[in-house]
């Protein structure tokens, strides 16, 4: 994978974490974010904070992935199953991974709460509803809001603000020319919403949607 973000590698790498029996793969649905994280990275500093999360709650997945019971963390479900067998769903000690009093079930919890942010965000800009910042404010305002303090939700707010307006936030896809950009990420929506609806299917079935 490149330095640089590409659009089309986090699609990508979405799809390809969807199996055909619709388990999701950690390792792909990992590279996904990382994927993610190199664009906030190019958004400047003010988007430091946010993406320091999103590293952090990566190198869990990736530890708990690369520790003794990583097989268990082939996919969502395999974890969700797990975790839930064996009493770590609210934060358990991986000693050997080096992971203490957090699950994978409550990191990628997370997560999962802001790809349905990314998935309203993306679709705003793909139908040309609003301006980058003022379409981000209103999916942050719709989803991941809730589950933030009064401190998180300021800081963010200010760092909507220095989102840059439209053609450029296109080019910074790296997926062409703006009305190439906008079919790109026209694809992008589904894809990101079938493996949030599968995610959210998962956890409210075994009631982790409120995992502390
Ligand atoms: C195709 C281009 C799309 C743009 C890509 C940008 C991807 C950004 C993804 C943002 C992910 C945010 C994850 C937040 C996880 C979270 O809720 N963490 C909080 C709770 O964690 P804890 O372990 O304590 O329970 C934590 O407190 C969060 C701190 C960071 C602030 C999160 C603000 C989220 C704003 C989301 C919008 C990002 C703006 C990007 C603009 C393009």
């Amino acid at each position: 994978m490149s330095e640089e973000f590409s659009l089309q590698e986090v699609i990508d790498s979405f799809k390809l974490s969807l199996s055909d029996s619709k388990e999701i793969f950690m390792d792909q649905y990992v590279e996904g974010w990382r994927g993610l994280v190199k664009l906030l990275n190019s958004l400047g500093s003010v988007f430091g904070f946010i993406s320091k999360d999103v590293v952090n709650k990566l190198s869990i997945l990736v530890s708990l992935r690369g520790g003794p019971e990583g097989a268990h963390y082939l996919s969502l479900q395999s974890m969700v199953q797990y975790e839930l067998q064996s009493g770590l769903v609210e934060g358990g000690d991986h000693p050997a991974s080096g992971t203490r009093g957090v699950s994978g079930c409550r990191t990628l919890l997370r997560l999962h709460r802001a790809l349905r942010w990314l998935q309203l965000f993306l679709g705003g800009v793909s139908r040309d509803e609003g301006t980058p910042p003022t379409l981000c404010s209103l999916a942050y305002s719709q989803s991941l809001s809730q589950h933030h303090p009064w401190v998180i939700r300021s800081a963010a707010g200010l760092a909507f603000r220095m989102l840059p307006p439209r053609d450029p936030f296109l080019r910074m896809l790296n997926a062409g020319e703006p009305p190439q950009a906008v079919e790109v990420l026209g694809g992008a929506v589904p894809v990101l919403g079938e493996v949030y609806t599968i995610t959210e299917e998962l956890y409210s079935k075994h009631d982790l949607l409120n995992l502390p």
